[in-house]
């Protein structure tokens, strides 16, 4: 009985004690929050939240197909600004309700450059252009995209290069609702779920390269969310009459292979792959899925690369002995 009373006296005091801590926590915490999230108290005005577009190993050879933080929480009247976190392009997209995200076409001016105003409605189709780091990509790119949001609903976004398998969402409470997350916790979550991505992608790297042989060049390698931008494995020896077959069997990232001189649309197929005695030869694009199959019938040492990914270090050789 005293034992009895003794613990719920105890449990008593430990919660006093929770409750103390908590009402010396709680404005702390929200008013960090207020801070780290824009200009002070969420009533004094709209804010701006910041979503990185992919991340990337420092040598490029690891890049990710993720928004960072995917979900963000706003009030109506917010405004969200994707900056460009990688060499890898990416975008963000809106499509109207109901409507397909169409394969990338980089001929495709409404994939490739802005498309819509400052305030989303709701309903229209809006694109960031090419959001990249590098100014070598092959692409007009641009650094930063900002949208406001009006009105409250939950808008879902894409990158017109990788898919569905690249998405956001943006949700957008009544203007006034507390704020779940700040931009630290956000960037918080970026920091974190890079590591992972990064982790992965080179577990990725060498598990394909347990497929990989003289006759079997991975074109990189994904998961959907973590790319290697290598050839697996970059350089193969082979004979006069051997077969190398180029493998994509990622996910979501195309690639090309390219011998010879750089075409001014690495897209189209270029060159005749059944007899490869040096020159120009393009696989075209390749989607995940796809393999380009070279028999090489002449001596000699042949380097080639992908026309998406070189400035990454997408390249390799291919050397044919007698
Ligand atoms: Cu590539």
């Amino acid at each position: 009985m005293e034992r009895q009373l003794h613990t719920r006296q105890k449990t008593h005091t430990l919660r006093l004690i929770f409750a103390l801590f908590l009402a010396l926590v709680t404005p702390i915490a929200l008013s960090g929050a207020a801070v780290a999230g824009g200009r002070g108290d969420h009533n004094t005005g709209p804010r701006t939240f910041t979503v990185l577009a992919g991340s990337q190993s420092s040598d490029l050879a690891i890049q990710s197909m993720a928004f960072l933080p995917s979900n963000v929480y706003v009030d109506a009247g917010d405004t969200v600004s994707w900056l460009a976190n990688s060499a890898e392009p990416h975008t963000v997209t809106f499509l109207p309700p109901g409507a397909m995200l169409m394969p990338f076409n980089p001929a495709d001016t409404s994939q490739v450059f802005a498309v819509g105003g400052a305030s989303y409605n709701g309903v229209s189709y809006y694109n960031s252009g090419i959001l990249t780091t590098a100014p070598d990509s092959g692409f007009p790119a641009v650094s930063s995209y900002s949208l406001t949001f009006p009105t409250a609903g939950d808008f879902t976004y894409y990158c017109v290069l990788h898919g569905m398998m690249m998405k956001g969402t943006v949700h957008v409470a009544q203007a006034g609702t507390p704020y779940p997350y700040s931009q630290s916790d956000y960037d918080h979550q970026a920091k974190k779920e890079a590591k992972k991505i990064l982790h992965d992608g080179y577990k990725l790297w060498r598990t394909t390269a347990r497929l990989a042989d003289s006759e079997h060049v991975y074109t990189g390698a994904d998961d959907g969310t973590a790319m290697v931008m290598r050839f697996i494995q970059p350089t193969v020896r082979v004979h006069v009459g051997d077969v190398v077959s180029f493998v994509n069997n990622g996910m979501g990232a195309p690639h090309t292979v390219t011998f010879g001189a750089e075409p001014a649309n690495v897209f189209v197929p270029l060159g005749n792959p059944a007899a490869y005695a040096g020159g120009d030869l393009n696989s075209g694009f390749m989607p995940p899925g796809s393999t380009f199959t070279v028999t090489f019938t002449a001596a000699g040492t042949y380097s080639y690369l992908c026309g998406l990914h070189d400035f990454m270090g997408m390249v390799g050789q291919v050397v044919v002995l007698e």
